[in-house]
Protein backbone atom coordinates (compact mmCIF):
# COMPACT_ATOMS: atom_id res chain seq x y z
CA UNK A 1 0.00 0.00 0.00
CA UNK A 2 1.17 3.35 -0.85
CA UNK A 3 0.53 6.58 1.25
CA UNK A 4 1.09 9.83 -0.26
CA UNK A 5 0.38 12.28 1.92
CA UNK A 6 0.24 16.61 2.42
CA UNK A 7 3.26 16.65 5.24
CA UNK A 8 1.60 18.90 7.98
CA UNK A 9 0.18 16.50 10.53
CA UNK A 10 -2.63 18.14 13.56
CA UNK A 11 0.61 17.70 15.67
CA UNK A 12 2.94 18.61 13.29
CA UNK A 13 4.68 15.46 13.79
CA UNK A 14 7.25 14.35 10.83
CA UNK A 15 6.18 12.25 8.50
CA UNK A 16 8.16 8.36 9.00
CA UNK A 17 8.66 6.63 5.86
CA UNK A 18 8.87 2.44 6.45
CA UNK A 19 10.86 0.76 4.08
CA UNK A 20 9.13 -0.65 1.54
CA UNK A 21 5.61 1.22 2.05
CA UNK A 22 5.11 5.12 2.64
CA UNK A 23 3.39 4.70 6.04
CA UNK A 24 2.63 7.11 9.18
CA UNK A 25 2.71 5.03 12.76
CA UNK A 26 1.54 8.11 14.41
CA UNK A 27 -0.82 9.82 12.26
CA UNK A 28 -4.21 9.28 13.57
CA UNK A 29 -7.13 8.02 11.13
CA UNK A 30 -8.59 10.63 9.02
CA UNK A 31 -11.75 12.34 9.83
CA UNK A 32 -13.29 12.32 6.08
CA UNK A 33 -12.43 10.70 3.00
CA UNK A 34 -13.28 11.72 -0.68
CA UNK A 35 -13.03 10.33 -4.00
CA UNK A 36 -12.79 11.36 -7.03
CA UNK A 37 -10.36 14.19 -7.38
CA UNK A 38 -11.96 16.39 -10.64
CA UNK A 39 -12.93 19.97 -10.31
CA UNK A 40 -15.33 19.39 -7.58
CA UNK A 41 -13.47 17.02 -5.43
CA UNK A 42 -10.40 18.73 -5.17
CA UNK A 43 -12.10 21.95 -3.94
CA UNK A 44 -14.14 20.65 -1.56
CA UNK A 45 -10.87 18.44 0.35
CA UNK A 46 -9.24 21.53 0.57
CA UNK A 47 -12.06 23.02 1.70
CA UNK A 48 -12.98 20.23 4.82
CA UNK A 49 -9.33 20.40 5.58
CA UNK A 50 -9.39 24.22 5.74
CA UNK A 51 -11.39 23.39 8.84
CA UNK A 52 -9.69 21.59 10.46
CA UNK A 53 -10.23 17.96 9.53
CA UNK A 54 -7.96 15.31 8.23
CA UNK A 55 -9.12 14.24 4.67
CA UNK A 56 -7.74 11.06 2.64
CA UNK A 57 -8.11 11.29 -0.76
CA UNK A 58 -8.28 8.49 -3.59
CA UNK A 59 -9.06 9.01 -7.43
CA UNK A 60 -9.08 5.82 -10.16
CA UNK A 61 -6.05 7.16 -11.76
CA UNK A 62 -3.68 7.69 -9.42
CA UNK A 63 -1.65 10.09 -10.70
CA UNK A 64 -4.26 12.93 -10.76
CA UNK A 65 -4.22 12.04 -6.88
CA UNK A 66 -0.49 12.31 -6.51
CA UNK A 67 -0.66 15.83 -8.53
CA UNK A 68 -3.14 17.14 -6.05
CA UNK A 69 -1.44 15.96 -3.10
CA UNK A 70 1.81 17.07 -4.06
CA UNK A 71 0.25 20.49 -4.91
CA UNK A 72 -0.58 21.26 -1.24
CA UNK A 73 2.38 19.75 0.90
CA UNK A 74 1.12 21.64 4.03
CA UNK A 75 -2.23 20.54 4.86
CA UNK A 76 -3.43 17.23 6.43
CA UNK A 77 -4.65 15.40 3.10
CA UNK A 78 -3.37 11.74 2.82
CA UNK A 79 -3.49 9.99 -0.52
CA UNK A 80 -3.72 6.58 -0.99
CA UNK A 81 -3.06 4.43 -4.01
CA UNK A 82 -5.57 1.97 -3.55
CA UNK A 83 -9.31 1.98 -1.56
CA UNK A 84 -8.13 -0.52 0.71
CA UNK A 85 -5.41 1.90 1.67
CA UNK A 86 -7.85 4.63 1.48
CA UNK A 87 -10.80 2.73 3.82
CA UNK A 88 -8.45 1.77 5.94
CA UNK A 89 -7.24 5.40 6.27
CA UNK A 90 -10.33 6.48 8.09
CA UNK A 91 -11.80 6.78 11.25
CA UNK A 92 -14.74 4.79 12.30
CA UNK A 93 -17.29 5.22 11.15
CA UNK A 94 -16.13 6.34 8.09
CA UNK A 95 -17.33 9.08 6.16
CA UNK A 96 -16.61 9.24 2.58
CA UNK A 97 -17.65 11.25 0.22
CA UNK A 98 -18.15 10.58 -4.24
CA UNK A 99 -17.49 12.74 -6.00
CA UNK A 100 -17.48 11.32 -9.51
CA UNK A 101 -19.29 11.72 -12.54
CA UNK A 102 -22.68 10.95 -12.18
CA UNK A 103 -24.76 8.03 -13.10
CA UNK A 104 -22.72 4.52 -13.76
CA UNK A 105 -19.41 5.65 -12.02
CA UNK A 106 -21.49 6.57 -8.71
CA UNK A 107 -22.83 2.69 -8.73
CA UNK A 108 -19.52 1.38 -9.69
CA UNK A 109 -17.44 3.51 -6.95
CA UNK A 110 -19.99 2.22 -4.12
CA UNK A 111 -19.85 -1.64 -5.26
CA UNK A 112 -16.11 -1.38 -4.83
CA UNK A 113 -16.43 0.20 -1.62
CA UNK A 114 -18.64 -2.15 -0.12
CA UNK A 115 -17.00 -5.03 0.28
CA UNK A 116 -14.06 -2.89 2.54
CA UNK A 117 -16.45 -0.96 4.44
CA UNK A 118 -17.68 -2.04 8.17
CA UNK A 119 -21.70 -1.61 8.56
CA UNK A 120 -23.29 2.23 10.38
CA UNK A 121 -20.07 3.71 7.75
CA UNK A 122 -21.35 6.56 5.97
CA UNK A 123 -21.05 7.45 2.32
CA UNK A 124 -21.97 11.04 0.57
CA UNK A 125 -22.78 10.98 -2.86
CA UNK A 126 -22.10 14.41 -3.77
CA UNK A 127 -22.15 14.58 -7.16
CA UNK A 128 -25.08 15.76 -9.04
CA UNK A 129 -26.97 12.10 -8.94
CA UNK A 130 -30.71 11.59 -10.64
CA UNK A 131 -32.67 11.60 -7.20
CA UNK A 132 -34.12 8.37 -8.21
CA UNK A 133 -30.67 6.62 -8.78
CA UNK A 134 -30.49 8.12 -4.86
CA UNK A 135 -33.32 6.87 -3.90
CA UNK A 136 -32.27 3.40 -5.37
CA UNK A 137 -28.91 3.58 -3.68
CA UNK A 138 -30.47 4.46 -0.60
CA UNK A 139 -32.91 1.71 -0.42
CA UNK A 140 -30.00 -0.59 -1.21
CA UNK A 141 -27.31 0.57 0.96
CA UNK A 142 -29.86 0.60 3.78
CA UNK A 143 -30.71 -2.78 3.43
CA UNK A 144 -27.35 -3.97 3.65
CA UNK A 145 -26.52 -2.10 6.46
CA UNK A 146 -25.16 1.06 5.17
CA UNK A 147 -25.70 4.67 6.11
CA UNK A 148 -26.12 7.05 3.05
CA UNK A 149 -26.44 10.65 2.11
CA UNK A 150 -27.63 11.78 -1.09
CA UNK A 151 -26.17 15.51 -1.00
CA UNK A 152 -26.49 17.92 -3.77
CA UNK A 153 -23.27 20.69 -3.60
CA UNK A 154 -23.83 23.97 -5.86
CA UNK A 155 -21.43 26.55 -5.94
CA UNK A 156 -19.15 25.30 -8.92
CA UNK A 157 -15.20 25.14 -7.91
CA UNK A 158 -15.14 28.21 -5.93
CA UNK A 159 -17.92 27.99 -3.68
CA UNK A 160 -16.63 24.05 -3.22
CA UNK A 161 -13.78 25.49 -2.13
CA UNK A 162 -14.93 28.29 0.42
CA UNK A 163 -18.57 27.32 0.49
CA UNK A 164 -21.04 25.89 -0.85
CA UNK A 165 -24.50 25.41 -0.49
CA UNK A 166 -25.69 21.93 0.62
CA UNK A 167 -28.46 20.33 -0.09
CA UNK A 168 -28.37 16.64 2.34
CA UNK A 169 -30.90 13.87 2.14
CA UNK A 170 -31.27 10.82 4.04
CA UNK A 171 -31.61 9.33 6.96
CA UNK A 172 -32.01 12.26 9.78
CA UNK A 173 -29.92 9.98 12.46
CA UNK A 174 -26.92 9.93 9.60
CA UNK A 175 -27.60 13.98 9.02
CA UNK A 176 -27.11 13.99 12.73
CA UNK A 177 -23.36 12.47 12.20
CA UNK A 178 -22.35 14.57 8.92
CA UNK A 179 -23.61 17.98 10.38
CA UNK A 180 -20.61 19.40 12.04
CA UNK A 181 -19.01 18.69 8.88
CA UNK A 182 -21.39 19.98 6.48
CA UNK A 183 -22.10 23.04 8.91
CA UNK A 184 -18.57 23.83 8.99
CA UNK A 185 -17.89 23.84 5.27
CA UNK A 186 -20.99 25.08 4.11
CA UNK A 187 -21.49 28.81 3.11
CA UNK A 188 -22.56 31.47 5.70
CA UNK A 189 -25.17 33.82 5.14
CA UNK A 190 -25.73 36.36 8.60
CA UNK A 191 -23.70 33.62 10.05
CA UNK A 192 -26.41 30.51 9.16
CA UNK A 193 -24.68 28.03 7.56
CA UNK A 194 -26.39 27.23 3.81
CA UNK A 195 -27.10 23.55 4.42
CA UNK A 196 -30.04 21.64 6.10
CA UNK A 197 -31.31 18.91 5.98
CA UNK A 198 -33.37 18.28 3.32
CA UNK A 199 -36.07 14.87 3.60
CA UNK A 200 -35.14 11.57 4.22
CA UNK A 201 -34.02 9.48 0.48
CA UNK A 202 -33.52 11.71 -2.44
CA UNK A 203 -35.18 14.68 -1.73
CA UNK A 204 -31.59 16.35 -1.36
CA UNK A 205 -30.73 15.58 -5.08
CA UNK A 206 -34.50 15.97 -6.27
CA UNK A 207 -34.10 20.02 -4.23
CA UNK A 208 -30.74 20.20 -6.40
CA UNK A 209 -32.23 19.40 -9.79
CA UNK A 210 -34.40 22.10 -9.17
CA UNK A 211 -31.96 24.38 -8.14
CA UNK A 212 -30.23 23.64 -11.16
CA UNK A 213 -33.39 24.26 -13.38
CA UNK A 214 -33.74 27.87 -11.93
CA UNK A 215 -30.43 28.63 -12.56
CA UNK A 216 -30.93 27.27 -16.42
CA UNK A 217 -33.95 30.15 -15.97
CA UNK A 218 -31.92 32.66 -14.57
CA UNK A 219 -29.16 32.62 -16.93
CA UNK A 220 -31.34 32.47 -19.87
CA UNK A 221 -33.30 35.51 -18.29
CA UNK A 222 -30.16 37.28 -18.22
CA UNK A 223 -29.31 36.44 -21.86
CA UNK A 224 -32.58 37.49 -23.47
CA UNK A 225 -31.82 41.00 -21.81
CA UNK A 226 -28.59 41.06 -22.93
CA UNK A 227 -29.99 40.39 -26.56
CA UNK A 228 -32.32 43.27 -26.42
CA UNK A 229 -29.52 45.87 -25.25
CA UNK A 230 -27.48 44.12 -27.81
CA UNK A 231 -30.33 45.46 -30.28
CA UNK A 232 -30.40 48.73 -28.81
CA UNK A 233 -26.89 49.13 -29.50
CA UNK A 234 -25.08 48.70 -25.75
CA UNK A 235 -21.28 48.19 -25.96
CA UNK A 236 -19.77 45.60 -23.72
CA UNK A 237 -18.19 48.57 -21.32
CA UNK A 238 -22.29 50.09 -21.44
CA UNK A 239 -23.31 46.44 -20.54
CA UNK A 240 -20.78 45.77 -17.51
CA UNK A 241 -22.15 49.12 -16.62
CA UNK A 242 -25.70 48.09 -16.75
CA UNK A 243 -25.30 44.72 -14.84
CA UNK A 244 -22.86 46.05 -12.08
CA UNK A 245 -25.36 48.49 -11.02
CA UNK A 246 -27.87 46.00 -11.34
CA UNK A 247 -26.32 44.22 -8.69
CA UNK A 248 -25.93 46.81 -6.48
CA UNK A 249 -29.64 46.72 -6.46
CA UNK A 250 -32.76 44.32 -6.11
CA UNK A 251 -30.92 42.66 -8.72
CA UNK A 252 -28.02 41.53 -6.83
CA UNK A 253 -26.88 37.89 -7.22
CA UNK A 254 -24.22 35.93 -8.21
CA UNK A 255 -25.20 35.12 -11.91
CA UNK A 256 -25.78 39.29 -12.34
CA UNK A 257 -22.25 39.74 -10.91
CA UNK A 258 -20.78 37.48 -13.18
CA UNK A 259 -22.47 38.89 -16.06
CA UNK A 260 -21.15 41.75 -15.18
CA UNK A 261 -17.44 40.73 -15.11
CA UNK A 262 -17.83 38.91 -18.51
CA UNK A 263 -18.50 42.36 -19.87
CA UNK A 264 -15.36 43.76 -19.09
CA UNK A 265 -13.11 40.63 -19.79
CA UNK A 266 -11.27 41.46 -23.42
CA UNK A 267 -10.18 38.29 -25.70
CA UNK A 268 -5.67 38.92 -25.63
CA UNK A 269 -6.40 37.41 -29.38
CA UNK A 270 -8.30 40.12 -30.88
CA UNK A 271 -8.57 42.90 -28.31
CA UNK A 272 -12.47 42.19 -28.52
CA UNK A 273 -14.54 42.19 -25.99
CA UNK A 274 -14.31 37.84 -25.13
CA UNK A 275 -18.26 37.58 -24.97
CA UNK A 276 -18.35 38.13 -28.88
CA UNK A 277 -15.99 35.76 -29.95
CA UNK A 278 -17.49 32.95 -28.04
CA UNK A 279 -19.57 30.74 -30.20
CA UNK A 280 -23.45 30.84 -29.66
CA UNK A 281 -24.04 27.50 -28.84
CA UNK A 282 -24.63 26.39 -25.56
CA UNK A 283 -23.69 22.66 -24.12
CA UNK A 284 -26.21 21.07 -20.67
CA UNK A 285 -25.14 18.14 -18.54
CA UNK A 286 -29.24 17.27 -18.36
CA UNK A 287 -30.54 18.50 -15.10
CA UNK A 288 -32.30 21.04 -16.53
CA UNK A 289 -33.86 18.37 -19.14
CA UNK A 290 -34.53 15.97 -15.55
CA UNK A 291 -36.64 18.67 -13.88
CA UNK A 292 -38.77 19.41 -16.82
CA UNK A 293 -39.35 15.86 -17.08
CA UNK A 294 -40.45 15.32 -13.35
CA UNK A 295 -42.82 18.88 -13.71
CA UNK A 296 -44.46 16.70 -16.90
CA UNK A 297 -44.82 14.09 -13.97
CA UNK A 298 -46.13 16.35 -11.78
CA UNK A 299 -48.75 18.37 -14.07
CA UNK A 300 -46.53 21.13 -12.69
CA UNK A 301 -45.82 24.00 -14.84
CA UNK A 302 -42.28 25.30 -15.53
CA UNK A 303 -42.69 27.16 -18.31
CA UNK A 304 -39.54 29.22 -17.69
CA UNK A 305 -37.31 26.41 -17.17
CA UNK A 306 -38.87 25.21 -20.23
CA UNK A 307 -37.99 27.90 -22.27
CA UNK A 308 -34.30 28.19 -20.86
CA UNK A 309 -33.78 24.39 -21.61
CA UNK A 310 -35.31 24.14 -25.39
CA UNK A 311 -33.34 27.95 -25.64
CA UNK A 312 -29.88 26.00 -24.87
CA UNK A 313 -31.37 23.11 -27.45
CA UNK A 314 -32.10 25.71 -30.14
CA UNK A 315 -28.66 27.71 -29.89
CA UNK A 316 -26.99 23.93 -30.57
CA UNK A 317 -28.49 24.14 -33.49
CA UNK A 318 -26.16 26.80 -34.96
CA UNK A 319 -25.86 25.32 -38.95
CA UNK A 320 -29.77 25.03 -38.93
CA UNK A 321 -30.20 29.00 -37.75
CA UNK A 322 -27.36 30.00 -40.11
CA UNK A 323 -28.91 28.24 -42.76
CA UNK A 324 -33.12 29.49 -41.84
CA UNK A 325 -31.28 33.21 -41.08
CA UNK A 326 -31.18 33.94 -44.65
CA UNK A 327 -34.49 32.39 -45.76
CA UNK A 328 -37.11 32.87 -43.17
CA UNK A 329 -38.11 36.44 -43.02
CA UNK A 330 -38.21 39.02 -39.87
CA UNK A 331 -37.89 42.78 -38.99
CA UNK A 332 -34.36 44.33 -38.82
CA UNK A 333 -33.08 43.10 -34.74
CA UNK A 334 -33.06 46.82 -33.79
CA UNK A 335 -34.08 48.77 -30.78
CA UNK A 336 -34.41 52.78 -31.02
CA UNK A 337 -35.64 52.78 -27.31
CA UNK A 338 -33.96 55.76 -25.31
CA UNK A 339 -30.96 53.27 -23.59
CA UNK A 340 -32.39 54.82 -20.05
CA UNK A 341 -35.87 53.91 -20.37
CA UNK A 342 -34.86 50.67 -21.60
CA UNK A 343 -32.12 49.29 -18.81
CA UNK A 344 -35.19 50.57 -16.29
CA UNK A 345 -37.61 48.45 -18.54
CA UNK A 346 -35.96 45.77 -18.99
CA UNK A 347 -34.61 45.21 -15.12
CA UNK A 348 -38.54 45.08 -14.04
CA UNK A 349 -39.24 41.96 -17.21
CA UNK A 350 -35.99 40.03 -16.01
CA UNK A 351 -37.16 40.68 -12.20
CA UNK A 352 -40.49 39.41 -13.19
CA UNK A 353 -39.13 36.63 -14.84
CA UNK A 354 -37.25 35.88 -12.30
CA UNK A 355 -40.05 36.08 -10.05
CA UNK A 356 -42.29 33.63 -12.11
CA UNK A 357 -39.17 31.02 -12.74
CA UNK A 358 -38.52 30.85 -8.77
CA UNK A 359 -42.42 30.60 -8.10
CA UNK A 360 -42.55 27.68 -10.75
CA UNK A 361 -39.64 26.05 -9.37
CA UNK A 362 -41.16 25.71 -6.04
CA UNK A 363 -44.37 24.94 -6.73
CA UNK A 364 -42.28 21.99 -8.03
CA UNK A 365 -40.74 21.20 -5.02
CA UNK A 366 -44.12 21.25 -3.08
CA UNK A 367 -46.14 19.42 -5.63
CA UNK A 368 -43.06 16.77 -5.17
CA UNK A 369 -42.74 17.21 -1.41
CA UNK A 370 -46.30 16.15 -0.65
CA UNK A 371 -46.18 13.21 -3.53
CA UNK A 372 -43.29 11.86 -1.51
CA UNK A 373 -43.69 12.73 1.51
CA UNK A 374 -40.68 14.05 2.21
CA UNK A 375 -41.88 17.22 4.86
CA UNK A 376 -39.59 20.18 2.98
CA UNK A 377 -39.27 23.60 4.55
CA UNK A 378 -39.57 26.11 1.78
CA UNK A 379 -38.53 28.68 3.99
CA UNK A 380 -35.10 26.24 4.85
CA UNK A 381 -34.34 25.94 1.19
CA UNK A 382 -34.87 29.50 -0.01
CA UNK A 383 -32.00 30.33 2.62
CA UNK A 384 -29.99 28.09 2.31
CA UNK A 385 -29.94 29.09 -1.88
CA UNK A 386 -29.15 32.30 -0.31
CA UNK A 387 -25.26 31.47 0.12
CA UNK A 388 -22.25 29.72 -1.90
CA UNK A 389 -24.55 28.49 -4.65
CA UNK A 390 -25.13 29.58 -8.69
CA UNK A 391 -28.46 30.67 -7.76
CA UNK A 392 -28.01 33.10 -4.83
CA UNK A 393 -29.60 36.35 -4.92
CA UNK A 394 -30.48 39.37 -2.66
CA UNK A 395 -34.14 38.49 -3.51
CA UNK A 396 -33.67 34.93 -1.43
CA UNK A 397 -33.70 36.37 1.64
CA UNK A 398 -37.19 37.71 0.44
CA UNK A 399 -38.73 34.24 -0.90
CA UNK A 400 -37.07 32.51 2.55
CA UNK A 401 -39.19 35.40 4.83
CA UNK A 402 -42.28 35.15 2.86
CA UNK A 403 -42.12 31.30 3.72
CA UNK A 404 -41.07 31.89 6.77
CA UNK A 405 -44.45 34.11 7.09
CA UNK A 406 -46.75 31.51 5.19
CA UNK A 407 -45.54 27.99 5.03
CA UNK A 408 -48.26 27.14 3.20
CA UNK A 409 -48.25 29.86 0.31
CA UNK A 410 -49.54 28.41 -2.77
CA UNK A 411 -47.67 30.25 -4.81
CA UNK A 412 -45.20 32.52 -4.88
CA UNK A 413 -46.47 35.49 -6.55
CA UNK A 414 -49.35 36.02 -3.76
CA UNK A 415 -46.76 36.64 -1.47
CA UNK A 416 -47.69 40.13 -0.59
CA UNK A 417 -44.29 41.35 -1.36
CA UNK A 418 -44.06 39.57 -4.64
CA UNK A 419 -47.25 40.33 -5.60
CA UNK A 420 -46.80 44.53 -5.19
CA UNK A 421 -43.53 43.67 -7.41
CA UNK A 422 -45.26 41.83 -9.86
CA UNK A 423 -48.29 44.93 -9.45
CA UNK A 424 -45.46 47.21 -10.24
CA UNK A 425 -43.44 45.53 -12.92
CA UNK A 426 -46.17 44.30 -15.18
CA UNK A 427 -46.89 46.81 -17.68
CA UNK A 428 -42.91 47.30 -18.11
CA UNK A 429 -42.31 43.74 -18.67
CA UNK A 430 -44.96 43.43 -21.21
CA UNK A 431 -43.46 46.78 -23.07
CA UNK A 432 -40.36 45.18 -23.01
CA UNK A 433 -40.99 41.84 -25.16
CA UNK A 434 -44.00 43.84 -27.49
CA UNK A 435 -40.13 45.34 -28.24
CA UNK A 436 -38.25 42.39 -28.78
CA UNK A 437 -40.77 40.77 -30.29
CA UNK A 438 -40.93 43.69 -33.05
CA UNK A 439 -37.76 43.91 -33.62
CA UNK A 440 -37.50 39.93 -34.35
CA UNK A 441 -35.82 39.13 -31.45
CA UNK A 442 -37.06 36.08 -29.25
CA UNK A 443 -37.45 36.47 -25.84
CA UNK A 444 -38.55 33.11 -24.83
CA UNK A 445 -38.31 32.81 -21.50
CA UNK A 446 -39.51 36.30 -20.69
CA UNK A 447 -42.37 35.44 -22.72
CA UNK A 448 -43.35 32.11 -20.95
CA UNK A 449 -42.90 33.86 -17.87
CA UNK A 450 -45.32 36.98 -18.74
CA UNK A 451 -47.71 34.08 -20.07
CA UNK A 452 -47.78 32.19 -17.07
CA UNK A 453 -48.53 35.15 -14.84
CA UNK A 454 -51.42 36.12 -17.21
CA UNK A 455 -53.00 32.51 -17.37
CA UNK A 456 -52.51 32.49 -13.31
CA UNK A 457 -54.60 35.76 -12.79
CA UNK A 458 -57.51 34.73 -15.83
CA UNK A 459 -60.29 34.10 -14.08
CA UNK A 460 -61.66 32.44 -17.32
CA UNK A 461 -59.75 30.88 -19.82
CA UNK A 462 -60.69 29.74 -23.06
CA UNK A 463 -60.44 25.63 -22.20
CA UNK A 464 -64.50 25.94 -22.48
CA UNK A 465 -63.88 25.63 -25.93
CA UNK A 466 -61.16 23.39 -25.44
CA UNK A 467 -63.81 20.73 -23.67
CA UNK A 468 -65.91 21.84 -26.35
CA UNK A 469 -62.90 20.24 -28.93
CA UNK A 470 -62.70 17.45 -26.60
CA UNK A 471 -66.49 16.61 -26.07
CA UNK A 472 -66.85 16.77 -30.02
CA UNK A 473 -63.95 14.15 -31.26
CA UNK A 474 -63.87 11.95 -28.06
CA UNK A 475 -67.33 12.09 -26.02
CA UNK A 476 -64.76 13.66 -22.81
CA UNK A 477 -67.87 15.28 -21.76
CA UNK A 478 -67.59 18.64 -20.00
CA UNK A 479 -68.92 21.02 -16.89
CA UNK A 480 -71.06 23.59 -17.14
CA UNK A 481 -70.76 27.33 -15.68
CA UNK A 482 -74.32 27.21 -14.57
CA UNK A 483 -74.31 23.47 -13.48
CA UNK A 484 -72.39 22.70 -10.24
CA UNK A 485 -69.00 20.92 -10.70
CA UNK A 486 -68.88 17.68 -10.59
CA UNK A 487 -71.66 17.08 -12.85
CA UNK A 488 -70.96 16.14 -16.70
CA UNK A 489 -72.72 16.41 -19.65
CA UNK A 490 -72.20 15.47 -23.33
CA UNK A 491 -73.34 16.75 -26.49
CA UNK A 492 -74.63 15.06 -29.67
CA UNK A 493 -72.25 17.02 -31.79
CA UNK A 494 -72.99 17.12 -35.43
CA UNK A 495 -71.66 14.95 -38.43
CA UNK A 496 -68.28 16.42 -40.03
CA UNK A 497 -67.42 14.85 -43.54
CA UNK A 498 -64.03 14.58 -44.43
P1 LIG B 1 -16.62 14.99 -13.30
O1 LIG B 1 -18.10 14.94 -13.28
O2 LIG B 1 -15.93 15.48 -14.50
O3 LIG B 1 -16.07 13.51 -12.96
C1 LIG B 1 -14.70 13.24 -12.97
C2 LIG B 1 -14.33 12.33 -11.81
O4 LIG B 1 -15.07 11.11 -11.89
C3 LIG B 1 -12.86 11.94 -11.88
O5 LIG B 1 -12.34 11.87 -10.57
C4 LIG B 1 -12.92 10.55 -12.51
O6 LIG B 1 -11.82 9.75 -12.22
C5 LIG B 1 -14.14 10.02 -11.84
N1 LIG B 1 -14.71 8.82 -12.47
C6 LIG B 1 -15.33 8.66 -13.65
BR1 LIG B 1 -15.56 9.98 -14.90
N2 LIG B 1 -15.72 7.41 -13.88
C7 LIG B 1 -15.34 6.73 -12.80
C8 LIG B 1 -15.47 5.38 -12.42
N3 LIG B 1 -16.09 4.48 -13.20
N4 LIG B 1 -14.93 4.99 -11.24
C9 LIG B 1 -14.31 5.88 -10.45
N5 LIG B 1 -14.17 7.20 -10.73
C10 LIG B 1 -14.69 7.61 -11.90
O7 LIG B 1 -16.08 15.81 -12.02
P2 LIG B 1 -16.60 17.20 -11.40
O8 LIG B 1 -16.85 18.22 -12.47
O9 LIG B 1 -15.65 17.49 -10.30
O10 LIG B 1 -18.01 16.82 -10.79
C11 LIG B 1 -18.17 15.80 -9.81
C12 LIG B 1 -19.66 15.68 -9.53
O11 LIG B 1 -20.12 16.93 -9.00
C13 LIG B 1 -20.52 15.40 -10.76
O12 LIG B 1 -21.62 14.63 -10.39
C14 LIG B 1 -20.98 16.78 -11.17
O13 LIG B 1 -22.18 16.75 -11.93
C15 LIG B 1 -21.17 17.44 -9.81
N6 LIG B 1 -21.06 18.89 -9.82
C16 LIG B 1 -20.17 19.52 -10.61
C17 LIG B 1 -20.07 20.90 -10.58
C18 LIG B 1 -19.06 21.64 -11.41
O14 LIG B 1 -19.10 22.88 -11.42
N7 LIG B 1 -18.15 20.95 -12.08
C19 LIG B 1 -20.91 21.63 -9.72
C20 LIG B 1 -21.80 20.96 -8.90
C21 LIG B 1 -21.87 19.59 -8.96
P3 LIG B 1 -10.57 9.69 -13.25
O15 LIG B 1 -9.70 10.84 -12.86
O16 LIG B 1 -9.97 8.39 -13.00
O17 LIG B 1 -11.13 9.83 -14.65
Amino acid sequence: MKRQQGVALTRQVPYIRLPGIYRNNIMSNSDFGLIGLAVMGQNLVLNVESRGFQVSVYNRTTSAMEEFVAQHPDKKIVGEETLEGFVNSLASPRKIMIMVKAGGPVDAVIESLLPLLDKGDIIIDGGNSLYTDTERRDKWLGDLGFRFIGAGVSGGEEGARKGPSIMPGGPTSTWDVMKPIFESISAKVDGEPCVTHIGTGGAGHYVKMIHNGIEYGDMQLICEAYNIFKAAGFTPEELATVFTDWNNGDLESYLIQITAKIFEQNDPETGNALVDVILDTAGQKGTGKWTLINAVENAVVISTINAAVEARILSSMKDKRVTASVILQGPKAEITTDKKDLVKKVHDALFASKIISYAQGLDLITAMGEEKGWGLDLAKIAAIWRGGCIIRARFLNDITDAYRKDPKLSNLMLAPFFTDLLNGFQQNWREVISIATLAGIPVPAFSASLGYYDSYRSAVLPANLLQAQRDFFGAHTYERTDKPRGEFFHTNWPDVIG
